[in-house]
């Protein structure tokens, strides 16, 4: 009990030491500090506790604490003692709220190099992108109202790149979204090239950036952006209700590269069956067990022992709620979490929609490019039971665990096995010796996030003033040689190549066949409405991401038995039957799932002008084809062109 005691004492101290050491002069922190539990007078106590308690501990010879920093063999002086501690490794990304939350808004500039070398993320020997030699490339953190400057330099060899800002508005900025094709030319090689744009003052939330250049995000080009919400009062953690704010970017993970996976899947060998991950990694970790891969790929893999994994919190006491922000940055998978000893709170959805949510044992499934903010109650016991986070990919995706499938034609996504993936993992959330995986025991309580709804009544007109009706579909063409492809109705995008401009940077008259954009006559200032029926005739999910918006969910449906599509112009047959629309509290987002065999109906407001992407986020039908655009004003022939967008198209290759 007295070691609890300490524990909690040192974490405490450990809280300042952290902020003081990582941000600097920051006056609100300073407040924050000295209003805290540890008053100014009790303070040199607390450090003298907290000395005594380290020097025990390290005479024990115990590397709890410090599993990550080198053994610490004498201690020059408390300060030391924090610095050792302050760089304990956790595999979470704690935010810093603190330093965004009231100060006014300002420029952040990043200059960002990127790269390409060997990594064993879980074991197995990949290439892998880098962007200032990490992967996950930096988290970007602000305010609303910042303007963003990130100047991005390609050193890659014979390759382009651009990077996407997943979910921002980018409001008069359509020429920086990096949309490859639609907005802008990769970045050549040994270029350099300088994203910059302001974050809407109205958006606050978890966001992410991404290549957006062929399958770079396959192979680890992405990473953390979150904005962080204006609030005037800050006194101490009461205030958000949490102590730390948590990043987690969760994906499936292939140990091929993504072209090679790509290759495989649109050549005819797959039979237009997906590519099955292999692993699956947060924030840039996994485990892989070696032997587990199969004869048919073989890979240079080194056996990560359960000791070595880095803990989700590092080594703490917890006690007041956590808040975990969920990013899936996968190529396919979506995945669902439970974490041992914890209740979840589902909070916001996407860039920080706040949706009714009750505390639930697990939460899901959240699909690629989808976002999911959660509030993480600890149990009592939570510390010494050493909780687990557990993650499980989608069953859709898991042939050797099926979900009831559609009796007239038994298959799904991942038709084919891959005897290499373990679709359960777990990743301890505190440094314990033992690393023992708690289960979850009681029947759990589930919040099932394709059910959610807002937590706040939305004002939404009644009827929308265009309606987009759209078909997605995977297809092995025979005109093809039976490759299979992504269509958006009866159009396979790929970039625009005779000119090789983005079409920004081209009158409509030049776009070529396999460009579908439908024109939305609106500008910033009008209040037109448009409604996108999505279709999906395929028996996976297609997770649609929609650039440069956040649409309102007014209906989603999945056929269990059969097929069920919607057209709102249909006077006979199934199609033709109406959904009930939910304009009293859908929940707002910028990416859905299209259930299998369904449709969405969404609703936005066009009120901000630009050529956006609206795509797949399975990766490898975003790039087969499964991609198209929207066009928001700039006149229906498009003949005012934006010439930036064309820089760098010739020399990249
Ligand atoms: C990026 O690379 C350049 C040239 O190699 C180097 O001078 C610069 O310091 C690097 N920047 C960062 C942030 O790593
Ligand atoms: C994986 O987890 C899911 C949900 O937690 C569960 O239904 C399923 O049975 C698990 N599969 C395996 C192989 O343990
Ligand atoms: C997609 O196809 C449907 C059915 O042919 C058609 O009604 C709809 O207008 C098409 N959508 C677009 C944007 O062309
Ligand atoms: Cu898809």
């Amino acid at each position: 009990m007295a070691q609890a005691k300490d524990e909690e004492t040192f974490e405490l101290l450990r809280d300042e030491v952290v902020e003081e050491q990582e941000q600097p002069g920051y006056e609100l922190r300073k407040r924050r500090i000295e209003r805290g539990i540890f008053s100014k007078t009790l303070r040199p106590l607390g450090f003298v506790f907290a000395a005594l308690f380290l020097i025990t501990i390290l005479s024990r010879d115990s590397s709890v604490l410090f599993r990550s920093a080198p053994p610490s063999t004498s201690i020059d002086s408390v300060e030391d003692v924090f610095d050792d501690y302050a760089q304990e490794k956790m595999l979470g990304i704690r935010l810093h709220p603190q330093d965004h939350v009231s100060r006014p808004p300002t420029t952040i500039t990043h200059h960002w190099n990127i790269t390409a070398e060997f990594h064993s993320p879980d074991g197995v020997k990949k290439l892998v992108y880098l962007v200032n030699g990490q992967f996950p490339g930096p988290t970007i953190e602000c305010r609303s109202g910042d303007r963003l400057v990130i100047h991005v330099t390609n050193h890659l060899v014979s390759e382009g790149v651009s990077i996407h800002w997943h979910g921002l508005e980018m409001r008069n900025a359509n020429e920086m979204d990096g949309a490859v094709g639609f907005t802008q030319c990769p970045i050549a090689e040994r270029k350099t090239s300088t994203y910059e744009f302001e974050v809407g003052e109205e958006q606050a939330g978890t966001f992410w950036w991404h290549a957006h250049s062929e399958v770079g995000r396959g192979d680890g080009m992405y990473g953390g952006l979150v904005i962080h919400e204006q609030t005037d009062v800050l006194d101490d953690t009461e205030d958000y209700g949490y102590e730390d704010d948590v990043l987690l970017l969760i994906g499936d993970w292939y140990h091929r590269t993504a072209r090679e996976v790509l290759a495989w899947y649109t050549s005819t060998r797959g039979f237009g069956n997906e590519p099955v991950p292999d692993s699956l990694l947060v924030n840039g970790a996994g485990k892989f067990i070696c032997s587990m891969a199969v004869p048919a790929r073989p890979v240079e893999c080194v056996d990560i022992e359960d000791k070595d994994m880095t803990s989700i919190l590092g080594a703490k006491t917890l006690t007041k709620p956590t808040r975990l922000r969920l990013v899936n940055v996968g190529s396919l998978a979506g995945f669902t979490i439970q974490i041992s000893s914890a209740k979840l709170k589902p909070l916001t959805v996407d860039g920080g929609f706040p949706i009714v949510g009750e505390f639930a044992d697990s939460v899901g499934i959240v699909y690629p490019g989808e976002r999911l903010d959660v509030l993480v109650q600890w149990d009592n016991q939570a510390s010494s039971n050493f909780p687990q986070l557990h993650i499980s990919l989608d069953p859709e995706y898991d042939p050797s665990h099926p979900t009831p499938a559609p009796t007239d034609q038994p298959h799904r996504n991942f038709k084919y096995p891959n005897q290499a993936l373990r679709p359960n993992q777990s990743f301890p959330v505190l440094t314990s010796s033992s690393q023992t995986s708690s289960s979850i025991a009681r029947e759990p309580v589930r919040f099932d996030l394709a059910t959610a709804v807002a937590a706040s009544p939305s004002a939404i007109p009644s009827t929308p003033d265009q309606t987009i009706l759209l078909y997605a579909k995977t297809q092995k063409l025979s005109i093809d040689n039976n490759h299979p492809s992504g269509f958006m109705n009866r159009t396979s995008w790929s970039p625009q190549s005779s000119p090789p401009f983005p079409l920004i940077s081209l009158p409509r008259s030049k776009w070529d066949a396999n460009q579908l954009i439908p024109y939305i006559p609106a500008s910033s200032n009008s209040e037109t409405w448009v409604d996108i029926v999505i279709n999906n005739l395929d028996d996976g999910a297609h997770p649609f991401h929609l650039h440069g918006y956040s649409f309102y969910i007014l209906a989603s449906y999945r056929s269990d038995h059969g097929w069920g599509s919607y057209s709102p112009y249909a006077t006979s047959g199934a199609s033709a039957m109406k959904p009930k629309l939910n304009l009293e509290n859908p929940i707002r987002k910028d990416t859905v799932s299209v259930p299998r065999r369904g449709y969405v109906v969404i609703r936005f407001k066009a009120d901000n002008e630009g050529i956006w992407v609206l795509h797949c986020h399975v990766l490898f039908h975003q790039a087969s084809g499964m991609a198209m655009g929207i066009q928001v004003g700039g006149g229906e022939g498009h003949e005012i062109v934006d010439e930036r967008g064309k820089e760098f198209c010739a020399a990249s290759s």
